[in-house]
């Protein structure tokens, strides 16, 4: 079997994993050979050009340091700055600096440097990730012919935003040096695909204007997911059991309704609070019946878009609090830490609304690890936003609009008051999708069709350049800023 090399924009550390993903990838990792590649986490003035290598917990890790100015233009700079919120259709939250994509292709020039001198002619490449889009291209730069997958965790965006992205043909040029694209969801395909079918501002006369070939491309959906049989069984351990005792004695009757994200706009927190506001305005019946339980621990708060976020919910919550609170009752927690797994998946159990409602999300693993987590005699109701990449899967939660907050506390009210009989029903559909779509299958899926592309490796090795062609038939580009780059 070939070996696998997997590289993201971090690298595995000792420990437990954090997140299912990293525990699905080191476990897919550790059936093969292979080894896994990134940035340290690690800033100096003058790093090595060469990666080292180490064991860590069984892996073998390959890792580069970067400098403070390359890693700051690369990461919070374009691409999170940048890529993340166009990607998720925030383009007023874009900050654009010059300088910015010049260091983004800095870093993924550095690492193909520091990675091609360790790759196999036979080694499968799997790419994690926005910040590592041009990673193929400067590889094939350097002559490898492998096979190389690439998968993007976050939406891809609709065509307008793309074209608002400064390089954005470069960057899709990039991605045509990919054998395999995955993305989350049909929704990603079909804007992927209004994209590639014009690749310009439509105009009103003339055919769609085509600059990147995207014919040697494949680029399909292959959705995430968790492991819900293990949150099945974390949710009844004794940790989780502890969290769960300490959360009973602080809600005595009242049910909860919980929401568990990472501290960012694009998951929609203040709308949500905002509908949990409506909910208590309309039904005055519920309040002392329910509680709010928001975890959401800071993320990438050297961002100034993140502060302000951050503030601005704060702020949120404090007017809820004035608004319903009462000496002896308070309607909202609002947690700013990090749970371990255990703990998350005893809240979710004992929660009786899961509310994920992002405003945009690639898929949301927090969707798929709550209906894990719930007890099949007496399940919850998932409140899922029709803009996370897991509103395809799951059919049997409550869809909601998350910018309408009427929608949403209405679709909460209805979740407190769903008989068991229909909550059963909808969590056994919601269970068997999970089942389905569980990481360990993307894995395998994913890794799968790359492998079946050995024809297609051995058809660039035998060609001259191996580089995806660019079509002919450009006339002009739409922006007017960028030239198509020669075939090798
Ligand atoms: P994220 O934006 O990080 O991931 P999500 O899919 O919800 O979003 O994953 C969050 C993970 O972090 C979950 O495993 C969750 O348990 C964990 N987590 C969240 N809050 C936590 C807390 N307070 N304490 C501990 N753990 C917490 C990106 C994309 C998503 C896509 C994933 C995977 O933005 O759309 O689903 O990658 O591809």
């Amino acid at each position: 079997m070939s070996r696998l090399v997997i590289v993201s924009n971090r690298t595995p550390s000792t420990g437990p994993a954090a997140g299912g993903l990293a525990v699905a990838l080191r476990k897919t990792l550790a059936e093969r050979d292979g080894f896994w590649f990134g940035w340290s986490g690690k800033l100096s003035e003058q790093p090595p050009r060469e990666a080292r290598f180490e064991e860590v917990d069984g892996l073998t890790v390959g890792k580069i340091d970067l400098t403070r100015q390359d890693h700051h233009a690369y990461y919070a700079g374009f691409s999170n700055s940048i890529l993340w919120p166009a990607f998720h259709l925030r383009l007023d939250l874009t900050t654009f600096d010059g300088q910015w994509y010049e260091g983004y292709r800095r870093v993924n020039t550095r690492f193909a440097e520091a990675l091609r001198p360790h790759l196999k002619p036979d080694d499968v490449i799997w790419v994690h990730d926005y910040h590592l889009i041009p990673l193929a291209a400067e590889l094939r730069r350097l002559g490898a012919r492998n096979r190389i997958g690439f998968y993007l965790h976050i939406p891809f965006p609709v065509a307008d935003t793309l074209f608002a992205i400064p390089h954005h043909l470069e960057l899709m040029r990039d991605l045509s040096h990919y054998d395999l694209v995955g993305m989350q969801a049909q929704r990603d395909i079909v804007a992927f695909n209004e994209f590639a079918d014009h690749q310009a501002p439509l105009s009103l006369s003339g055919d769609p204007l085509k600059a990147v070939d995207f014919s040697k491309t494949i680029v399909e959906a292959f959705p995430i997911g968790s492991d819900p049989d293990a949150f099945a069984r974390l949710a009844v351990s004794p940790a989780a059991n502890k969290m769960v005792r300490r959360m009973q004695r602080a809600m005595d009757e009242q049910r909860l309704i919980l929401g568990v994200d990472r501290l960012d706009y694009s998951k929609g927190l203040p709308q949500r609070v905002e509908a949990y506001e409506k909910l208590l305005a309309n039904n005055p019946q519920l309040r002392r019946g329910v509680h709010l339980l928001q975890i959401a621990p800071p993320s990438r708060d050297t961002i100034k878009e993140y502060q302000h976020h951050s503030d601005q919910l704060d702020a949120m919550c404090g007017h809820v609090m004035g608004r319903f609170a009462e000496p002896d009752w308070q309607p909202l927690t609002y947690v700013k830490r990090a749970y371990g797994q255990p703990s998350l998946a005893g809240l979710y159990r004992m929660a009786r609304i899961g509310l994920v409602t992002p405003l945009r999300d690639g898929m949301n693993l927090v969707a798929h690890e709550y209906v894990g987590s719930q007890n099949p005699e007496d399940p919850g109701v998932l409140v899922l936003s029709r803009f996370a990449g897991a509103a395809e899967i799951f059919e049997d939660a409550l869809q909601v609009n998350p910018f309408d907050t009427d929608e949403t506390a209405e679709a909460m009210r209805m979740g407190l008051s769903m008989p068991l009989e229909e909550r059963r029903a909808r969590w056994e559909g919601l269970m068997r999708a999970a089942r389905t779509h569980s990481v360990d299958n993307w894995a395998a899926r994913f890794l799968d069709r790359l492998g079946a592309m050995a024809g297609r490796a051995r058809q660039r090795n035998a060609s001259k350049g191996g580089m995806p062609t660019i079509a002919r038939d450009v006339l002009h580009l739409g922006s007017g800023t960028e030239q198509p780059s020669a075939p090798a």
